[in-house]
């Protein structure tokens, strides 16, 4: 600054456009909410999850699985169609601030929510449709509402939606069951010659400018019937994501602060910020590019009353997944399923609130971190930070624990377990490698099976 040669002011400098600081890989910790019209019939079986339930009550297949017609049929009768449950998600108890909490107090850096699920149901009111939570059910708007919550808090805020539904009228015929044909009402339609155009990119450009989010999370890119046809056929359809894509980045890029937005690998997009990898029981590996692994505490994402007990994680195991996909260079993106009055069940924010506190003593070594060369040796997994290198061994390894000789613990380092009430631990190098001297109980107040840190 200052005056220029011959006195002339200097033209103030151009203030050059502000990189935004990319904050997804090192967030590492989000909660997914799976909430609709589903969350009301609250029903999956062995083959379908809660939130397919529309799919599911319209199968007549026995190869593909009866469980959730048949409780459907018995339940609520053969002419109770799907949309009657509209009226029966209310939202009453829905508390959005105490939502927020529970995320911050699980020590979450984000969330996602389902604004439409493949049921074609609308959590936010947009011109496309009247097929919404402000015009049906809670009356209210709901995707609305809960950004609002978090506005002040240190969540970053994301949407998930389907791009494609199980059943549409939008292509002119009204929707039927592929099995039987019988017709299924489409509440709150509003004719449209063009589904991407005139409704689906509506929908995404409403969600953005509305409420600004931080993660558009899509799905349903290959679930189209389009009026039925035969049995469920996913099919190929052009999105032309790009022109959605590029309003969104060109949105966070031209805000006064620039910020940094990020979209999943379901637009069918070209470079989508980080991959998805779906479910429980999957093979993580150790990859360079940003990627989630989303997975749920029991086996359904919408809430589901016949879910089995014998399937629901316990919350030393949600952290041990954690653990490793973030050794792994992944974030996980944890899924709660809450009722349809809004309430979350016990079962799971229990979890939640274990894993924050786990969190709030452990998490230097997860938020920020980096992975090292190698995940993982055998049940110790690994992480960098700028000062420091961790051995997590997933469960209390007992007297000793032993790790290949090429880890960076160099004749200086001090090993502590974090959280815990005894002092630095004794290591020696030896032929195996470095073995670290434990405590046989362990002193962070963590029971055998949860991850421990040692830095
Ligand atoms: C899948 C969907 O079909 C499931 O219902 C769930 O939303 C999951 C996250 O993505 O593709």
């Amino acid at each position: 600054a200052g005056a220029g040669l011959l006195g002339i002011a200097a033209p103030a400098a151009q203030a050059a456009p502000r990189a935004a600081t990319p904050w997804y890989p090192s967030a590492k910790f989000g909660i997914f909410i799976h909430w609709g019209v589903y969350s009301a019939p609250a029903w999956g079986d062995a083959k379908h999850a809660a939130e397919w339930y529309l799919y599911a009550m319209n199968v007549t297949d026995p190869a593909r699985g009866l469980g959730t017609r048949e409780h459907h049929l018995k339940t609520y009768g053969a002419d109770f169609d799907y949309d009657r449950f509209i009226p029966r998600f209310t939202a009453r108890r829905y508390d959005p601030r105490a939502w927020v909490r529970l995320f911050e107090q699980a020590g979450a850096r984000y969330f996602v929510l389902t604004s439409k699920h493949h049921d074609g149901f609308q959590l936010f009111p947009n011109p496309a449709s009247d097929r919404h939570s402000v015009h049906f059910g809670p009356q209210r708007d709901l995707v609305g509402e809960l950004f609002s919550a978090a506005r002040d808090s240190h969540l970053r805020r994301g949407v998930y939606y389907s791009l494609g539904e199980f059943y549409s009228p939008a292509l002119g015929t009204p929707p039927r069951n592929p099995y039987t044909g019988a017709e299924i009402p489409y509440t709150g339609y509003r004719p449209v010659s063009d589904y991407v155009t005139q409704y689906e990119h509506v929908h995404l450009k409403t969600l953005i400018d509305r409420y600004d989010p931080d993660v558009l999370w899509a799905d349903g890119q290959g679930y189209h019937e389009f009026g039925g046809g035969p049995i469920f056929r996913p099919k190929v359809w052009d999105w032309r994501s790009e022109e959605i894509l590029d309003y969104y980045y060109r949105n966070a890029a031209n805000r006064p602060v620039p910020k940094s937005v990020v979209a999943n690998d379901r637009f069918e997009y070209a470079h989508p910020d980080f991959a998805t990898v779906e479910g429980d029981n999957k093979t993580y590996v150790l990859r360079p590019d940003p990627w989630e692994a989303c997975l749920n505490i029991g086996k359904s994402w919408g809430y589901n009353e016949n879910e089995d007990p014998a399937n629901i994680k316990s919350s030393a195991r949600l952290l041990q997944l954690l653990v490793e996909v973030v050794s792994k260079n992944g974030n996980m993106l944890l899924n709660i399923g809450p009722r349809e009055d809004g309430t979350i069940a016990d079962w799971m924010s229990s979890r939640l609130l274990d894993m924050g506190r786990w969190l709030r003593i452990n998490g230097s070594a997860i938020y920020d971190s980096s992975p090292w060369q190698r995940a993982m040796d055998g049940d110790v997994c690994y992480t960098t930070t700028r000062d420091a290198f961790h051995l997590i061994p997933l469960r209390w390894p007992g007297a000793k624990l032993t790790v290949p000789g090429d880890v960076p613990i160099d004749g200086r380092a001090r090993i502590r377990l974090l959280g815990g009430h005894s002092g630095p631990l004794a290591w020696t190098r030896t032929a195996d490698g470095v073995v670290v001297d434990l405590p046989s109980q362990r002193t962070d107040d963590f029971s055998e099976e949860f991850p421990a840190v040692l830095r």
